[in-house]
């Protein structure tokens, strides 16, 4: 079963649950725009993500999801906030949700936490996950050590509930390339960086345009907090700092706020620009609508390609 059946949504496209970026307006549009719109939690109080929700609700009847950060410190009372909520999709990052999933269940949400091992796939699936999302290193923000074109296929021969390839995606040739690895669908988050209607800082998507293949690395692996974004002053003093300590206080001053700093300043020096290895594919800001129905035909236009083989 593909995901836009699962989902009731026009394309087999989720959207990347993206802290501090993605709120009730954005979700809306992206929801209004074909794929499923997902409101971050992450960096939210339980009555700031209530308002986003009360927003998209007004803004949209369309299916929408809630993406839930793991590590943030109020995880508990956000979950219960879902269920009080019946969001529609709830998908998790940067852990496992073990506990959550029967609540979220019970609730009548479609659960879908983002895996980077086939392991966790496993437990997900044995937990009651309705999909799971096997999330590539390709990606920006918290990633994972494999990459998407080992992992989807590992993690498609392992479970049985319908695999979401993540990370790398942002072109219909790579949307055919999922597909071919065995995906049910694909979830897109840097290629709706740049689109007209997401709300980070001008200086954010121009940066994101302005980069190249080789322009994100990774911060924090000696933290075991591994997040991908783009080489910056702050990414170099970072992993500058990565040599010479350990000592999580240091980190936690250069990091802390950088993501807001980024998102909200337009920082680009101080700020966390976490974005994906395909930033360097994308040229142009453009409508949301535009940008998910480009991917659509270049699929149809990669698959009649390789028909033709
Ligand atoms: O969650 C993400 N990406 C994110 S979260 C985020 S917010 C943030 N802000 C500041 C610093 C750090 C993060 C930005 N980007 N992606 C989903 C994802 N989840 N990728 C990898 C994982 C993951 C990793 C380990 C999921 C589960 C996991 O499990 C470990 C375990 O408990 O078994």
């Amino acid at each position: 079963m593909l995901l836009h059946e699962i989902l009731g949504t026009k394309y087999p496209l989720m959207q990347g649950g993206m802290a501090q970026i993605a709120t009730g307006a954005f979700a809306a549009a992206v929801s209004n725009a074909g794929a499923l719109g997902i409101i971050a939690a992450g960096g939210k109080t339980c009555e700031q993500l209530q308002a986003e929700i009360a927003t998209l609700r007004s803004l949209t009847d369309k299916p929408f999801g809630v993406n839930v950060m793991l590590l943030a410190p109020d995880v508990d009372a956000i979950a219960a906030l879902l269920v009080e909520e019946r969001v529609p999709v709830i998908t998790t990052g940067a852990g496992s949700p073990d506990k959550y999933i029967p609540a979220w269940k019970e609730a009548g949400s479609k659960v879908m936490p983002v895996v980077p091992s086939v392991a966790l796939a496993v437990r997900m699936e044995r937990y009651g996950a309705d999909a799971v999302i096997a999330e590539g290193t390709e990606s920006g923000g918290h990633v994972g050590e494999l990459t998407t074109m080992t992992l989807v296929p590992q993690v498609v021969d392992a479970v049985q509930i319908p695999v979401i390839a993540a990370g790398g995606v942002a072109s219909g040739r790579q949307l055919c390339a999922a597909f071919a690895l065995g995906a049910a669908g694909v979830q897109i988050g840097t290629a709706l960086l740049v689109s007209e209607e997401c709300p980070i800082h001008e200086n954010y998507k121009q940066a994101v345009l302005a980069a190249r293949d080789t322009s994100t690395t990774v911060t924090g692996r000696a933290l075991n907090a591994p997040v991908r974004l783009l080489k910056n002053k702050m990414t170099r003093e970072y992993l500058k700092l990565e040599q010479e300590t350990t000592d999580r206080e240091a980190f936690e001053h250069l990091t802390l706020g950088s993501l807001r700093r980024a998102v909200f300043d337009g920082d680009k020096d101080g700020g966390s620009l976490m974005a994906g290895q395909v930033a360097g594919q994308l040229t142009a800001i453009e409508p949301l609508a535009d940008i998910l129905s480009r991917l659509m035909t270049e699929y149809e236009t990669a698959r009649r390609g390789l028909q033709a083989l």
